[in-house]
């Protein structure tokens, strides 16, 4: 059965644009908060095969959206490569010993060893290719091997990067080999995820504007190109979408084999489709804040549909959905944009 989803991603006509939400699996939905209670903690539902597929399913029945994204995080992966991960209560991820220097480096797991590791991902997708309706679309998904990295070098988020910008400027060496290593466990992992049954795998690069835009294809976009133009060789039939976050100055100089151009929501879509419109499908791109009203939901919608034109285009929002939105405006972003784009 043909998925419209994945058609979408290859530029062919669809009855209309179908849509996802990044982040759509989570805290704003009373039932995922349910599941989640019942496995103690986030990182147990990412190890726990049949919770993450309840999970990466409850979007698509109970919002509507046209794909499911597998429910996992992408901080599993560094994890697997034996650095500790702990999630804090109401203050996000951490890495209790971040690296410091080559030898830190060293001591973590590499290459298919990291990459087999991650066996419940595996096991999840495996599920879901049994339990998700035949017309829906697979996404799998990783961090690029940038926004793994600021986690990695930090220990957690951060509002300055300071230490990573640090080694940008003081010590590229050592940051090009943690780069280095972890692409080529990226890789792996993006192939082991297509072969679990994956239709179509994106990568998430929601820092990518810490980076000088003189410097983000050294250090983050030749690394996301490299991920890309691996699977795009071996599994022509996988769709690859790339999502950089927050670099419209980089839009002229963006290039690579993968299908679609995740455009975030502060780069306005006319000018993502007169930069990259012929090259790529282009997704997004709502303000997700503005799920906080219905009226500027519909809005927005229409004025994205007005530059799109039901061609060459995914809704989405331009980043992830925040837990405090109502989850009836969130259905009627998802309607309105099937609405507006029906053929
Ligand atoms: O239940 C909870 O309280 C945990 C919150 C949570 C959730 C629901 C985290 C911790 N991760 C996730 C799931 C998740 N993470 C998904 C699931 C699938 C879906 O989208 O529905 C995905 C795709 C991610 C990817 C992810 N994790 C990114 C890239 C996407 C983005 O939003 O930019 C990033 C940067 C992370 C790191 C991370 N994990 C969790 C948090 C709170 C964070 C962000 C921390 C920070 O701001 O630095």
């Amino acid at each position: 059965m043909s998925k419209i989803f994945v058609d979408a991603c290859f530029g062919k006509d669809t009855p209309y644009t179908p849509v996802w939400m990044m982040r759509q699996a989570g805290r704003y939905l009373p039932e995922y908060m349910a599941v989640r209670k019942e496995a103690g903690n986030f990182l147990n539902l990412c190890h726990n095969p049949e919770k993450a597929c309840e999970v990466t399913i409850q979007p698509i029945d109970i919002v509507g959206v046209d794909a499911a994204i597998l429910f996992s995080d992408i901080l599993v992966i560094p994890n697997e490569m034996g650095m500790e991960l702990k999630f804090v209560t109401g203050e996000g991820p951490l890495f209790p010993s971040p690296i410091k220097d080559e030898a830190d480096l060293d001591a973590l797991i590499g290459g298919a060893k990291a990459a087999d590791k991650l066996t419940y991902v595996y096991d999840t997708i495996k599920l879901l290719k049994e339990q998700l309706p035949k017309d829906k679309a697979l996404i799998g998904f990783t961090g690029a091997p940038w926004t793994l990295a600021t986690y990695m070098i930090e220990g957690e988020g951060t509002k300055t990067y300071n230490i990573c910008k640090k080694m940008i400027y003081s010590n590229p060496d050592l940051l090009h080999k943690i780069l280095r290593k972890v692409t080529d466990v990226v890789k792996l992992y993006m192939e082991n995820q297509i072969k679990a049954g994956a239709d179509v795998v994106q990568i998430f690069d929601s820092w990518a504007a810490a980076i000088e835009p003189g410097l983000y294809d050294e250090f983050s976009w030749k690394y996301m190109v490299e991920i890309a133009e691996y699977i795009k060789e071996k599994y022509p039939h996988i769709p690859v979408i790339m999502f950089p976050k927050g670099i419209p100055a980089f839009l002229d100089k963006v290039y690579g084999n993968f299908d679609v151009f995740g455009v975030d929501w502060g780069t306005p879509m006319a000018l993502a489709k007169e930069k990259l419109g012929d090259k790529y499908v282009l997704q997004g791109n709502m303000e997700p804040c503005r799920l906080y009203s219905k009226e500027e939901t519909t809005k927005c919608v229409e004025a994205i549909q007005e530059v799109m034109g039901s061609k060459r285009h995914i809704f989405n929002l331009g980043h992830g959905i925040l837990p405090d939105v109502p989850v009836e405006h969130a259905k009627h972003f998802v309607s309105e944009c099937q609405r507006v784009s029906k053929n």
